[in-house]
């Protein structure tokens, strides 16, 4: 650890300015940070120098808050959680941070007065986008969530400097841009250069009599980059501690003396690559060693910066676990077990069973999905090389666990086979989850549905061995995020009926009910939401030069492509109703505007066949004049935060179709109906909660339920025969598989129908297809009576209370992490 010695912590009182938030007050501060930050004036100012100086102003006003929480939280000696998560998904902070401020209009106003347009500047900056996707986007409405509530919170991950790729596309297909986030500075972090741990890598361990080193290590250090978490409407705040790759040596000098530039920088280059690129993808074997060094690195920082807090209050490591609590967002964090283990045991010479009782008292686990193939393994012998010691001390952690389940369960050899943390059948396999349910106190699943699932299925020898440790948390979002800032239409009309408490307490939201059948709040109601179709309408102009009908059935799908959550099932009854419509153009039909939004893992060839299906079927349906305004498909490129922000209140309907048992949660369902969409889903994830929040005849619910798939498959499931018996069904697949909608190349799309017709149909696309076809044109009757509609879009708005990410965190708070939440007066 660099750190520098504490001496230059004195207490002298600073002087500094106390900053009020007045419109001429902002203006005044933008001005001295457009020139003594940014370095420009007026005249020479760009759009981005505009936002970076309004940032900077913003910024200000957050520090002095974010200085006292820090300073609260050591003098109550307050238990904290380290949330560690390989990803944030953050978005944009910029707006965020107006509105948590409460200074939104006020700034608008300043710039205004500097002749400056708020909402050009907010567009301009860039996402964070630390992630990939649902557990990303969790972990970051759980860090306003935290700050909000005042869990005094920790988020702990990597500073990427490329996050999740830009996608664009072209000719209908997805092609992936690098996101340089970082290219125009990042106003909302503070390099923390004394903030610096070394993390090691490689060499060999030396058992001594009373110790073990581990030796002959290569190294690089992680340096600590801040991010202040707003919290809304109170002065908590909470950090993001993001931790950057540095080499230990600059360059080799003695290379560069000899001239060889290239081999003097080497070294620190290929050090530095831990932190630079997120990993998008969940489907190759590339590249995994990186990624197994990036776990390592950013917990081993983290563990080290634990336990240097920690120090500096407490002599021994005795409450430890009464002031710290560890959370493990899926298992990439769960070196973490081990590398604790390591610092206490050899480092600061704690006996192994007091560490270890201390770990199981401070670790807990959440688990985000079932699909067997996304549980994360580690090869032994990957292991052995990279993190020899860790590897000793997760063997160790098994015999011990190993002894415990056959003290409770007798010797089964099969039981210890499946239990262990080591997969031994072929390639020796280190389990991660395995290890991160015996090192946790609690281990929670995302949903009602899925924590079940989960004891029943992938983990039910854990829950043999310890029943009281499984639990549920059912996910969350952050009302500031998805409602407040993403809809202003609606959050102000809302704001008018109930005044402004539901974005802390989100049950007011029930209170909606009283104007249900309140003509003049439905109209109003019609009206926001009619506005939010309206912007979206305008983007597209501007953006796609498409031309949309603001008046039609807005029907979203938007999430990651991937099989298990079925675009394809969605695609083909688009083509089906094209059909429909082709044979009977005059039919009274809804009009219908369908839009997907996504991104496909770079290595996933049928994932970005399905993109590439989707833009084809868009092209031609959208070309066909006998089809019109009835029909519109469209693929909205570069899904992430703030596509999200300005989509999902546009929806009228929420497309929430995985095959029941396989979307452990799903957030953006709840999005989509905090918006006021209705759902169209199955019996499950969060779908099942949704539905009881909000009422069985506000909700659309289809196909074939988690018990109902099993059976299907135990019968020996045929999609072959529903093909042939459902004629418009077949109709449109031999037109996918005839190249209907690629006449260009009529293989194109091959793999797609067979997969669906003739290789098992793994997610039961044809078994839900009839479910969803009856189930659609119930939403297209619905839809004709506006009333009826807008009424159940007021339902679904009002039944959201419970998910709100306060809600979760609460949970959290008392029963996994047992935290209070900071005094701030
Ligand atoms: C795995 C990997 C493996 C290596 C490369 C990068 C990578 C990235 C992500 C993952 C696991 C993703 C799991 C996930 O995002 N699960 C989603 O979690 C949401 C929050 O709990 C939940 O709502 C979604 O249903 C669930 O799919």
């Amino acid at each position: 650890m660099l750190q520098t010695p504490e001496v230059s912590m004195t207490s002298v009182d600073l002087e500094f300015d106390q900053l009020n938030s007045t419109v001429d007050a902002l203006r005044r501060s933008i001005s001295n940070r457009l020139m003594y930050g940014v370095g420009k004036d007026a005249v020479t100012a760009q759009p981005r120098d505009w936002l970076h100086a309004a940032e900077l102003a913003v910024r200000d006003r957050l520090v002095a808050r974010w200085m006292r929480t820090t300073r609260l939280q050591y003098e109550q000696d307050v238990k904290r959680v380290y949330y560690l998560s390989m990803e944030f998904l953050i978005g944009r902070t910029f707006t965020n941070a107006l509105l948590a401020l409460g200074i939104y209009d006020e700034v608008r106003d300043a710039l205004a007065g500097l002749g400056v347009d708020l909402a050009a500047l907010e567009e301009l900056e860039p996402d964070a986008a630390l992630g990939n996707g649902g557990l990303g986007r969790l972990a970051a409405c759980f860090l306003d969530s935290m700050a909000t509530v005042g869990v005094p919170g920790f988020g702990y991950g990597i500073r990427y400097e490329y996050g999740m790729f830009r996608q664009t596309v072209v000719d209908g297909n997805q092609v992936e841009m690098p996101d340089y986030w970082l290219r125009a500075g990042n106003p909302w972090e503070f390099p923390r250069p004394e903030v610096v741990y070394t993390v090691h890598f490689g060499g060999r361990t030396v058992q001594h009599e009373d110790r073990t080193d581990w030796i002959d290590t290569e190294h690089v250090n992680a340096m600590a980059y801040d991010t202040v978490i707003p919290g809304f409407a109170t002065t908590a705040t909470n950090t993001l501690r993001l931790w950057s790759a540095r080499a230990t040596d600059e360059f080799d000098l003695s290379a560069f003396n000899q001239g060889d530039y290239r081999r003097a920088v080497e070294a620190k280059n290929t050090s530095e690559h831990v932190s630079r690129l997120l990993y998008p993808d969940d489907s190759t074997q590339a590249g995994r060693e990186l990624r197994l060094r990036q776990e390592y690195f950013f917990v081993s920082a983290t563990m080290q910066d634990l336990i240097r807090r920690y120090q500096r209050t407490h002599t021994h490591f005795g409450r430890l676990a009464e002031k710290v609590a560890v959370h493990l967002n899926d298992t990439h964090p769960v070196l973490a077990i081990p590398e604790l283990m390591r610092l206490l045991v050899d480092r600061h010479r704690v006996p192994w069973d007091k560490a270890w009782k201390l770990i199981q008292q401070m670790f807990s686990y959440t688990n985000h999905t079932l699909m067997p193939e996304a549980l994360e393994t580690w090869d032994v012998e990957m292991l052995a090389r990279l993190l020899p010691r860790h590897l000793e001390i997760i063997f160790e952690i098994n015999a011990q666990f190993l002894k415990q389940v056959t003290e409770k369960f007798g010797r089964d050899v099969e039981l210890i086979r499946r239990i262990s943390l080591v997969d031994e059948y072929g390639q020796r396999r280190v389990r991660m989850a395995h290890l991160a349910i015996v090192a946790s106190h609690k281990v929670n699943g995302v949903s009602k549905l899925h924590s079940q699932l989960m004891v029943q299925n992938i983990f039910s020898d854990f829950a043999r061995m310890y029943p009281e440790r499984f639990t549920n948390v059912t996910n969350g979002i952050t009302p500031r995020r998805w409602l407040a800032q993403a809809s202003p239409s609606l959050s102000s009309l809302i704001d008018k009926r109930l005044g402004p408490r539901w974005r802390t307490d989100l049950f007011e939201l029930g209170r909606l009910r009283e104007w249900r059948d309140d003509p003049e709040f439905c109209k109003a109601f019609h009206e926001a939401k009619f506005a939010n179709k309206l912007r979206l309408v305008e983007r597209a102009k501007r953006d796609a030069n498409a031309i949309i009908n603001p008046e039609a059935l807005f029907d979203l799908q938007v999430k990651r492509i991937h099989e298990y959550k079925r675009q394809l099932l969605n695609i083909l009854y688009v083509i089906v109703r094209y059909n429909r419509i082709r044979e009977n153009p005059e039919k009274d039909w809804t009009p219908r505007v369908v839009m997907f939004a996504g991104k496909a893992a770079s290595a996933y060839k049928m994932a970005k066949n399905i993109i590439k299906l989707i833009n084809d079927v868009a092209k031609k349906i959208n070309a066909d004049p006998l089809v019109g305004d009835r029909l519109k498909v469209g693929f909205i490129p570069n899904y992430g935060v703030s596509v999200a922000e300005l989509i999902i209140p546009a929806a009228d309907l929420s497309e929430q179709i995985s095959m029941a048992g396989t979307e452990a949660s799903g957030t953006g369902n709840m999005k989509l109906a905090l918006n006021g969409a209705l759902t169209i889903g199955t019996l499950d994830g969060a779908n099942i909660e949704i539905c009881d929040a909000v009422g069985r005849e506000n909700i659309f619910i289809f196909g074939n339920t988690t018990d109902e798939i099993e059976s299907l498959r135990a019968a020996g499931y045929r999609p072959r025969q529903i093909y042939e018996e459902n004629p418009e069904l077949k109709v449109a697949l031999d037109q996918i598989r005839l190249g209907h909608f690629s006449p260009e190349e009529p293989h194109r799309f091959y793999d797609i129908f067979h997969t669906l017709v003739d290789w098992g149909d793994h997610y039961m696309v044809l078994a839900d297809f009839d479910s969803f076809d009856k189930t659609q044109t119930e939403v297209d009757l619905k839809y004709r009576d506006k009333d009826a509609w807008t009424k159940s879009a007021i339902e679904n708005v009002a039944g959201m209370g419970i998910f709100s990410s306060d809600r979760t965190i609460a949970e959290y708070a008392r029963d996994i992490w047992h935290v209070e939440p900071l005094q701030v007066t």
